[in-house]
């Protein structure tokens, strides 16, 4: 009887997380944690390549302190305002133009805490994400993180 009562508080646990973390990713279309530390990595997005539709919400979770969301300059399609989020703040942006993002932390950007959104499955501004002058850490990860879009 109590292996059985186990059994039914392990799979009730198991359905409420699942049913909570729908609930909040329907809150916005992609989540993104900034982290202090994830594996062995610190100072990072949880995500660092994000893919969704033209017209989707970025959520960005201050899970940590002391981050934010900056887009690089010229690492964004034509026509797009420049987008830089308060420290230590929950932050969103709706993508309604497709192409690539290219943003980062802006304390850390040196130390490589760096993440791309692709809108559309449009990469018509591949040739500018590429020509951005990356500072630090975050050049040789950003190289890394091209080649795989
Ligand atoms: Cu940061």
């Amino acid at each position: 009887m109590i292996k059985f009562i186990k059994k039914q508080l392990v799979l009730t646990i198991a359905l409420t997380s699942i049913i909570f973390s729908a609930s909040v990713s329907s809150f916005a279309d992609e989540t993104v944690e900034m982290l202090n530390k994830l594996n062995k990595e610190f100072m990072v997005y949880s995500q660092k390549i994000v893919k969704i539709n033209t017209g989707e919400t970025v959520f960005w979770k201050a899970t940590n302190a002391g981050h934010n969301v900056e887009f690089i300059k010229g690492g964004f399609p034509e026509g797009v305002e420049k987008f830089k989020s308060k420290m230590s703040k929950d932050t969103q942006f709706k993508f309604d133009t497709p192409g690539i993002y290219a943003y980062w932390c802006t304390p850390h950007k040196g130390m490589g805490m760096i993440g791309f959104v692709i809108v559309g499955d449009n990469k018509s501004n591949l040739d500018s994400i590429k020509s951005i002058r990356y500072s630090g850490k975050s050049k040789k990860i950003a190289a890394e993180l091209i080649n795989q879009l």
